[in-house]
């Protein structure tokens, strides 16, 4: 029989208490459940005495945000803790490091970051991360690099592939980014004051096309090891620091699919910021920022990727001439779709984000919604055309001058 079950406060400590070398014997530990995401129990576990703390996160048997009518494999948290494990390989700065684990309880015990905030509720508050643009593109390119063809050997790759299919996870992505947006599906959800541009999205027949080949990519390019759930409530923050956690989607796949949701995630913050900024002198700046981190992010992942590419590529066919060049082009556009997709799914689709859905002001929240609409399904239509990473910072700068105004 499974020694499975969810823990209660109590068993989290007892579990904590278990981990050689972290607590003091008989210290009083507190525990508090800090879960705010849409899957797991997350328990802070720590010695209020001298500050010591860790984090136990664990798998629950169903998806949180709607119930044990959705079942979901609890081999997720193996496939998470393996991805951390990895990530921290090629990242120790950017990732937290792994305490310990039990694979039949889905436990991963792991470093307490409450020094960092969660990245959204940064942006939301109006902060800015100037590190941010270097550590997300070095941490996205080393992955991707080492995990795939070009930085690891080929077999190794098929057999580490293999232990990290992960469909139930991937069905979520499948079904609520690819297919729920674009039709009258029971799990869409929006209100009725942008119904007309949500409905729009069934209808579009070029729109149709490019999503099921975004789609198809999704489901056949095993490219290399993704994060596969790379939003900013998956990004701890300082000014200084950034470290990368929840990478339970983690499968292969196309690598675009990673820098798309780092962009798309930047680009839900920029329609929502008139929602945020005081004034448009404020809204002018972050909105700036925003763009020109997005700009960071894709430049300092190429740059990373071309230098690990030129320094430890193991595949000696891709030194052909040009084979660089274009691999680039490649993720680039798949960035551009991606993040398209992404875009969207976040205003029609079962999972929103707090950048726009907390907005107080009905009007500003709805305008916010409509660029975001505007933003994503004009880079889903570009992405497979795309010739440089600028034209991603048009789009969005079209979508932002037909709110009206002077924005
Ligand atoms: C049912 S899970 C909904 C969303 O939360 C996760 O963070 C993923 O983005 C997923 O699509
Ligand atoms: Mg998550």
């Amino acid at each position: 029989m499974s020694l499975y079950h969810p823990f209660t406060n109590e068993e989290a400590i007892e579990y904590a208490r278990s981990i050689p070398g972290h607590f003091r014997e008989n210290a009083e530990l507190a525990c508090r459940e800090i879960g705010d995401g849409n899957l797991n129990l997350v328990f802070h576990i720590s010695d209020p005495a001298d500050g010591t703390s860790l984090i136990i996160k664990q798998a629950l048997p169903y998806a949180k945000v709607v119930g044990e009518s959705w079942p979901l494999s609890l081999d997720r948290a193996r496939i998470e803790r393996e991805a951390l494990q990895i990530q921290h390989a090629v990242a120790p700065d950017l990732v937290p490091a792994v305490y310990a684990y039990d694979n039949e309880l889905a436990v991963t015990v792991m470093e307490d970051l409450s020094d960092h905030v969660i990245m959204r509720k940064g942006l939301i508050e109006g902060s800015s991360y100037p590190k941010f643009a270097e550590h997300i593109g070095r941490f996205i390119a080393n992955n991707l690099f080492y995990t795939s063809d070009l930085g690891m050997n080929q077999q190794e790759k098929k057999l580490q592939a293999a232990s990290f299919a992960n469909p139930d996870l991937c069905k979520i992505t499948e079904d609520l980014i690819f297919e729920d947006p674009y039709r009258d599906s029971p799990n869409n959800s929006f209100p009725e004051n942008i119904r007309k541009e949500a409905e729009a999205l069934w209808h579009d027949d070029e729109l149709h096309l490019e999503v099921a080949l975004l789609r198809e990519k999704f489901l056949t390019h095993a490219e290399a090891l993704l994060h596969g759930d790379l939003h900013t409530g998956s990004v701890f923050v300082t000014q200084a620091s950034t470290k990368v956690i929840d990478p339970e989607f983690a499968f292969y796949g196309p690598m675009g699919f990673d820098i798309g949701a780092v962009i798309a995630n930047l680009l839900l913050n920029f329609a929502a910021q008139p929602g945020w900024s005081a004034d448009e002198e404020t809204l002018k700046q972050r909105r700036n920022w925003l763009l020109a981190t997005a700009a960071e992010v894709w430049n300092h992942f190429e740059a990373e990727f071309r230098k690990l590419w030129s320094r430890d590529l193991v595949d000696v066919t891709a030194k052909a001439p040009g084979y660089q060049d274009l691999y680039i082009q490649k993720i680039l556009r798949d960035t551009i779709g991606f993040a398209g997709a992404k875009t969207v799914r976040r205003i029609v689709g079962l999972s929103h984000v707090a950048d726009i859905d907390t907005i107080a002001d009905e009007h500003a929240q709805r305008q916010a919604r409509i660029t975001a609409l505007k933003i994503g399904q004009a880079l889903i239509k570009r992405g497979r055309f795309a010739s440089s990473f600028e034209e991603v910072l048009l789009i969005a700068r079209d979508a932002a001058a037909a709110e009206g105004a002077v924005r």
